[in-house]
């Protein structure tokens, strides 16, 4: 979820020219993070800042590349460009579309009302954003796009015409309004009645700003100031009397704040989702926090507390970047997969946000609300997809089994269409796909569409062909997944699937302390993933042993079959060895003889009702002279008596293991391909988005 840039000069004088290419380069930059259209908001008109009484923002919005966009503000006409702004604040925005499809009036920024009085660019998904806006359309708010950020646009118009201190900043209005947001995001904000003035804030999605100051305007760049309240408790109560406004508004808080000011004579901010956008301009920068509010204001930056949690630091540290641009794009990785693997803790909480309710043991998934009676009503559920996407239907068959108590059907589109297989106007059909466009996927949604069966859809990407061809569905909002081989895509269908089963089984009251065991694990997956994500050197260490073999075989059964699918998947796909993924179940039935000592085999054990099976599996490969590499739970002696070597992974919920099985095989497959040489993001003959039968 996608990029955030916004510029601000203060006695820096600068053309329109300048400053829209500065907005644009921005965009450009943060490109690589994955969007699907773009947009700017500036100063409009074409008279000299110095004698305009009204100022007026001009929006400019495009869905597809940056460069369309760039295009766009090429073609606008009476457009002075050598205009020059001493003061002037710029936002702009790479949208990655979680709420209304990606087009123009869904990109941002999104605004207030037709005079732009507030303007707001936002990364991530605000949650409770129906509420605000059923309040806001009762006092007559007119919404004129499907996201979910409009709300906060209004929501700023709504607070500043009820606001009863004249003399209200912009940065108090802002704090009024992010109170009343739930969910996660990053925030800048641009006002009419701010002029010049922007505000940022974040939780949950990054922000940072980066900072260049001149002491005076013909000198060199001098070190900023840097007041830092370490080790004294600012106090700046500002508690928000908001009687007679709607109680859903009210709300107190108190602030602590830092400065960045000193003798700034001049200076240049540049808000950012991440460093890779600033780093051209200036290498100093501030990482915000969660709950921060930055405000710049005649040329000084502060930055409020919305809360000060106890033996929080009072300050935030301006760091100097000596980083490359690809390296920042990456974070600390070398590789785009490597990325989307160590970025599942997070990504498994933005598609659990808003829908699981770990208080109350709730889960609701609003896509599917409305047509949730149909579906306990239907005759049979299917799972139609590709690739690691049909796996995340393995994986989850038995549990969705078990919670809907449906007969559950899971079909590879290719052969599901190639058999013409019979449909139902009562069957329901799900289509999982990361991409949305993959080609045998889409054909059998257009195949079951014909027969009238309930179509869903599980996609990462909105606006996509499936999840605008689907009846109703689920965006798993696991973020912009780059690198081929799919990684955080799989876990968040897969706790999407997952999600699904606990929707369905929701009223049933004698299976409600499994619903509750399941949701307890979802709460603590995040936790558990981290943990799994440590091994991370001792995975290495392994591919160093195998890298060099021919063939690799994986073995499981039950809830982790699936993980060895996808873990031999991902280990073809990258290193070009040959590997399978086998049921341990069917070994004595042919994939035996395939087994002797020279051979590498990987089985995964763990305490579930598959154990006893398992180890008598191990015993039949232990037999032949093999010791495999067991990846079992912590403390599993038994098991690991007969091992060669041994991944010991925390334990979570039989049906929810398999996510953390998982994540070693794609650590394994990633640095096999390292040391094999092979190029990790791109594996060859592959695409990430396969849009041919
Ligand atoms: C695996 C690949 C691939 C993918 C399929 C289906 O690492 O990414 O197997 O899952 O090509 O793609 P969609 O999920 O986009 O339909
Ligand atoms: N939820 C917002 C939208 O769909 C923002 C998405 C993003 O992070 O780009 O418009």
């Amino acid at each position: 979820m996608c990029g955030i840039f916004a510029y601000i000069n203060y006695l820096v004088p600068r053309d329109r020219k300048f400053i829209l290419d500065c907005l644009i380069k921005g965009l450009q930059r943060l490109e690589y993070r994955g969007y699907d259209s773009a947009g700017i908001a500036f100063d409009g008109g074409n008279e000299s800042p110095d004698v305009i009484k009204k100022p007026e923002t001009k929006i400019v919005k495009k869905k597809g590349k940056v460069r369309a966009l760039e295009e766009e503000l090429r073609c606008e006409k009476d457009m002075k460009l050598d205009i020059e702004y001493d003061i002037h604040c710029g936002i702009a925005h790479t949208r990655w579309a979680t709420h209304g499809a990606p087009c123009a009036i869904n990109s941002h920024p999104q605004r207030s009302d037709v005079n732009n009085e507030f303007v707001v660019v936002h990364n991530g998904i605000v949650t409770n954003y129906r509420d605000i806006k059923k309040v806001l359309e009762s006092k007559d708010y007119v919404f004129e796009s499907e996201t979910d950020t409009e709300v906060i646009a209004k929501l700023c118009k709504y607070v500043y015409d009820h606001r009863e201190n004249e003399d209200m900043s912009f940065r108090e209005l802002v704090e009024v309004v992010i109170a009343q947001l739930e969910g996660a995001f990053a925030l800048c904000f641009k006002s009419i009645h701010y002029p010049s003035q922007c505000v940022g804030t974040r939780r949950g999605s990054p922000l940072l700003i980066g900072v260049k100051t001149k002491g005076n305007l013909s000198s060199n760049f001098v070190p900023i100031l840097y007041r830092d309240n370490r080790g004294r408790e600012f106090q700046d109560d500002v508690a928000y009397n908001r009687e007679g406004t709607d109680s859903a508004f009210k709300r107190s808080f108190s602030t602590t704040d830092f400065e960045v000011s000193g003798d700034i004579k001049a200076a240049e901010y540049f808000f950012a989702s991440d460093a890779s956008a600033i780093i051209e301009h200036t290498n100093r920068v501030i990482y915000l926090e969660d709950d921060d509010v930055a405000a710049v204001m005649d040329g000084c930056l502060s930055i409020h507390r919305m809360k000060k949690e106890e033996g929080e630091s009072m300050s935030r540290e301006v760091q100097t970047l000596k980083m490359e641009i690809q390296q920042i794009m990456k974070g600390n990785y070398q590789y785009f997969m490597q990325k989307e693997i160590f970025e599942q803790p997070e990504s498994v909480i933005n598609t659990m946000r808003g829908r699981v309710n770990f208080k109350d043991k709730e889960v609701i998934l609003g896509g599917l609300q409305d047509h949730l009676s149909e579906i306990h009503r239907c005759r049979r559920l299917l799972f139609i997809a590709c690739g690691t996407s049909y796996h995340s239907a393995i994986a989850t068959r038995q549990l969705l089994e078990e919670l809907t108590e449906l007969p559950v059907v899971v079909e590879l589109a290719s052969d599901f269409l190639d058999r013409r297989t019979p449909i139902f106007r009562d069957d329901i059909c799900f289509f999982i796909s990361q991409s949305g466009e993959t080609a045998d996927t889409l054909n059998a949604l257009r195949y079951c569409k014909k027969r009238g069966a309930l179509t869903v859809g599980i996609t990462n990407t909105v606006g996509s062909s499936i999840s605008r061809e689907t009846t109703c569905g689920v965006h798993i909002n696991a973020g912009p997944e780059i690198g081929v081989a799919s990684t955080k895509a799989y876990t968040s269908q897969f706790i999407s699937l997952v999600m699904f089963g606990l929707v369905m089984n929701q009223d049933r009251i004698s299976t409600r302390s499994r619903r509750n065991e399941i949701i307890e694990a979802l709460e603590n997956l995040p936790n558990l993933i981290k943990e799994v994500l440590e091994m991370d050197e001792d995975i290495k260490k392994l591919a160093e042993e195998l890298y060099e073999q021919k063939s690799i075989l994986l073995m499981g059964r039950g809830f982790n079959y699936a993980t060895c699918l996808e873990g031999a998947l991902k280990i073809k796909e990258l290193t070009y060895l040959h590997s399978e993924g086998i049921l341990a179940g069917e070994l004595k039935h042919g994939p035996l003889a395939l087994v002797d000592k020279a051979m590498p085999v990987i089985m995964i054990i763990m305490k579930d009702s598959m154990y006893t099976k398992c180890q008598n599996a191990l015993h039949e490969v232990t037999a032949r002279g093999c010791a495999p590499i067991l990846i079992c739970q912590k403390g599993d002696k038994e098991s690991q008596s007969k091992a060669s070597r041994v991944i010991e992974l925390p334990g979570t919920v039989d049906c929810l293991q398999g996510i953390l099985c998982v994540i070693p095989l794609q650590l394994l497959a990633f640095h096999t391909a390292v040391l094999r040489g092979y190029d990790v993001d791109c594996p060859r003959n592959l695409a990430k988005s396969v849009t041919v039968e």
